[in-house]
Parts: C-alpha cells; sequence; structure tokens
C-alpha cells in the first residue's frame, strides 16, 4: 500500500513539473514590424492603428470568447480610434461631451444606428459577423472610427513604432493579417513553432489613400459639410 501511495504521488509530481513545461514550449510568441509607405514627404503618425491577427489554418476552429469594450465618444473623436475584438464582442459608446452623438455604420456584415444620445449616456452594439465596421456620427462628418471583429484569440494592435506581439500561439499554420485603414491589408502564410515565429518585416502602402468624404446614415451628403 504504500509503495502505492509513492508511486502515485511520484507520478503525480512528474506531472506537475513537466506539464507546464510542455505548454509553454508549444505556445511561442509571433512577433513583427509594421511600417506604411507615404506619399513623399509624409510621415506616418498612425501605426498604432495597425490592426493584425491570426486566423488559424483550414479546419482549426480556436475558441473565442467575446469582451465587452468601451469606445468614448470625446471632443468629437472616437476613443480609441481602432479597435479589435473578437465576434460577438460589445462596444459600449459613452457619449462624454456636452452635446449629442449618434453612432451608425453601414457595414454589409452587419449595420446598426444608435440614433441621437445626449451626454452622459451610452449606447452599444453586438460585433457578431466578423469583419471590418467603419463607425461615423450623423452629425459629425470628421468623427470616424473602425471595429475590427475576428474569429480568434490571436489578434493585437501595432505600437506607435509599428511593432507587434501575439503571444501564446499554439504551433501551427496561420493566415497573418494585417489591417490599416490608409494602408489597406496584407496577408500572409506563417508557419509558427514552438518558439513562435518572427515575421518578416511588413510595408503597407498609403501613398494613393484619399481621405474621401462620406455620407449620412440616410445616404445623403452632410448638411454641414465635410467639417466639424
Ligand atoms: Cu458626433
Amino acid at each position: 500500500m504504500s509503495t502505492s501511495i509513492l508511486l502515485r504521488a511520484g507520478l503525480l509530481g512528474a506531472a506537475v513539473s513537466v506539464l507546464p513545461i510542455r505548454l509553454v514550449a508549444a505556445q511561442g510568441a509571433v512577433t513583427g514590424q509594421i511600417s506604411i509607405l507615404e506619399r513623399p514627404g509624409d510621415k506616418t503618425t498612425d501605426l498604432g492603428n495597425t490592426v493584425v491577427y491570426l486566423d488559424p489554418a483550414a479546419g482549426v476552429k480556436p475558441k473565442v470568447s467575446p469582451v465587452n469594450k468601451s469606445m468614448a465618444l470625446q471632443s468629437k473623436n472616437f476613443s480609441p480610434h481602432v479597435t479589435v475584438v473578437p465576434a460577438g464582442s460589445k462596444i459600449a459608446f459613452p457619449n462624454q461631451d456636452p452635446f449629442s452623438h449618434n453612432v451608425f455604420s453601414k457595414a454589409p456584415q452587419g449595420g446598426f444606428d444608435t440614433d441621437l444620445y445626449g451626454r452622459g449616456k451610452a449606447k452599444d452594439n453586438v460585433f457578431k459577423t466578423v469583419g471590418v465596421y467603419p463607425l461615423y456620427c450623423n452629425v459629425h462628418p470628421r468623427m470616424t472610427a473602425f471595429v475590427i471583429a475576428v474569429a480568434t484569440p490571436y489578434f493585437t494592435q501595432a505600437g506607435a513604432d509599428g511593432r507587434f506581439i501575439i503571444d501564446n500561439v499554439p504551433a501551427g499554420r496561420y493566415v497573418l493579417h494585417v489591417w490599416h485603414e490608409r494602408g489597406g491589408t496584407d496577408s500572409s502564410v506563417v508557419d509558427v513553432v514552438a518558439s513562435g515565429f518572427a515575421v518578416p518585416k511588413i510595408q503597407l502602402d498609403a501613398s494613393k489613400w484619399k481621405d474621401l468624404p462620406h455620407k449620412d446614415k440616410n445616404g445623403k451628403d452632410y448638411v454641414n459639410g465635410d467639417v466639424y
């Protein structure tokens, strides 16, 4: 009997000491650096608005847990300007300005319209379907934002220097997606090994991007023009 207890204790000890090491070894960090090609003389100041995510290879469906987030309406801006969330996440839009705002999107995968609401109030929306949601305010045409809903837990936003890191990525094949509102998109296949993966530098091209006016929620031009 005492032998049996010793044996079980020994097995348990082995499992405890070995298992965490295996887990760490099989989940590496995917790192990289984004830059943006601008028009001659222009400097990139919005690399932090770059979204990076890894979709696992076909057939692999990772567990995605929706979250609750907030995007404030502040000084006639959305803050933050860009956010990436797992599909199914709810984003609240608290109005912190002393006047009314509206939030609407015409995204084909899930448009919505909060109607007007005043200071101190908040409306929200659940971003059920994967995709890019451009957000606007029906009062202030220069208020724009983007929500990117993804079907993976492996996502991040680049830092102000364009560097990104996605931690704890299990080894395997993925499609690495990069999105930026002016630089467009980039996709590449990456094979993440146990120690992770260092993505070769990626350059997006914003040199032909134009800041075009958009329509209001009724598809008409804004009455006060393209100004605040
Ligand atoms: Cu507004």
